[in-house]
């Protein structure tokens, strides 16, 4: 029998600090896992190299379900984003394993296709308005059938998801940068972009936008039902879900759809949310949320409640992440959009992806397992370098929801 010999972390950029498993078993089979979370990468490395390698050793890679409850149940202290992130790299290592034995792409070992490609979003930003409509019109120039829509409040340093160079890093300093955040001036001037999107490019391609867990339920009620004849796909994280009760209350008030789940690490966390139909979209990812394993039986439960999905796949979840979620969206029945932002060409330099986008679509690798390989000689040009998201302050200076 093949048995788990050798189980390495690497946590190397470039641009950020990605934390990448790979297992090697007794027949030389290597397997890749993302284990990356923006802002705690050692916390996650520590917990794979210190307390998870050492029970991988000798042991079956087939018996990649075993693997996961062994992992989750066994060691008492259950969930949460660190836990969850490690057992995700073990787990889509294994299935990188099984796919490289078998001879297939892992979306075949998952019951095979389901559709012709998976449906992407991208992130058009601007500075303000007008910059916005210029970046979308290029990214409908480049193929993209669905857009996600953020500018710079006016007077506002603290705007997320706006590019300030080639592209949107909001993880970029040492320590937590500090922005300010105003959420009158946001709800008086985000409807007004969407809007203009509209009017200049009509509604013949999906339009979303991230809320990025700032409002209260009623502010985002109200946000909800001015932006209905915008028509979104989504509006995603419109209150942190900690609070899961609050979506009843902007149910009641409007019918533009919600999207929730990046932040959230298991099926329990997302229970309430999908049996209540409380969400559209669950933004629940490979790498945060216990792996391929994991994720498919989340997809399953909102399957049953008419809740598509909507992966996480911003740039700080790593290649690997990407690969693994475009193998699970090909083969999901209920699938709904999967987000994507192209990574920095120095990154495709370290983790080389068969991943294929045309068409606003992409496509995995047809190479047996996952279809991605790692040149640790590349990353190491990219050394670990202390990187943390930003944190909000409302204009009299209290924390505000990043
Ligand atoms: C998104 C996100 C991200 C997160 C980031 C945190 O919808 O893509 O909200 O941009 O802020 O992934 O690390
Ligand atoms: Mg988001």
């Amino acid at each position: 029998m093949s048995t788990i010999e050798r189980v390495e972390v690497f946590v190397a950029g470039p641009g950020r600090n990605f934390v990448t498993l790979r297992v090697t078993t007794s027949d030389g089979v290597t397997g890749l896992g993302d284990a990356t979370l923006n802002g705690r990468e050692l916390a996650v490395a520590s917990y794979l190299r210190d307390h998870v390698a050492p029970l991988l050793v000798g042991k079956d890679p087939a018996r990649i379900e075993d693997m996961w409850q062994y992992l989750y149940k066994g060691v008492y202290w259950r969930r949460g984003p660190v836990t969850m992130t490690a057992i995700s790299a073990v787990d889509t290592a294994l299935w990188d394993i099984k796919g490289k034995v078998a001879g297939l792409p892992v979306y075949q070992l998952l019951g095979g296709r389901s559709r012709d490609g998976v449906l992407v979003y991208c992130h058009a930003s601007g500075t303000d308005t007008e910059s916005l409509l210029d970046d979308v019109a290029r990214f409908r120039e480049s193929g993209y059938h669905a857009v996600r829509a953020q500018a710079a409040v006016p007077g506002i340093a603290g705007s997320y998801g706006v590019r300030k160079g080639a592209v949107y890093e909001p993880a970029a300093t040492s320590l937590p940068d500090e922005q300010p955040w105003s959420t009158e001036a946001y709800l008086r001037y985000a409807p007004t972009y969407l809007e203009a999107v509209r009017d200049r490019f009509g509604f013949d391609f999906h339009l979303l936008h991230d809320v990025h867990h700032r409002l209260t339920p009623i502010e985002a009620a109200s946000f909800g039902k001015s932006v209905e004849d915008v028509r979104l796909l989504w509006m995603e994280d419109p209150t942190p879900a900690e609070n899961q009760e609050a979506y009843r209350l902007i149910r009641q008030h409007t019918t533009t759809p919600i999207a929730v789940g990046e932040v959230l690490n298991s099926i329990w966390d997302v229970k309430q949310l999908i049996t209540e139909q409380l969400i559209d979209y669950v933004r629940t990812t490979v790498v945060h949320a216990g792996g391929i394993t994991h994720l498919r039986r989340i997809f399953d439960l909102a399957a049953l409640y008419q809740v598509r999905t909507g992966s996480h796949g911003a740039t700080d979840l790593s290649p690997v992440t990407l690969a693994a979620a475009v193998h699970l969206d090909l083969t999901v029945p209920n699938f709904g959009i999967q987000e994507y932002m192209e990574h920095a060409p120095e990154t495709m330099e370290v983790f080389r992806s068969g991943v294929t986008f045309s068409d606003g679509m992409l496509n995995p690798s047809e190479e047996p397992g996952l279809g991605v390989e790692y040149d640790e000689k590349a990353a190491e040009r990219f050394p670990y370098d202390p990187r943390y998201l930003p944190v909000a302050r409302r204009l009299d200076g209290s924390v505000h929801d990043w």
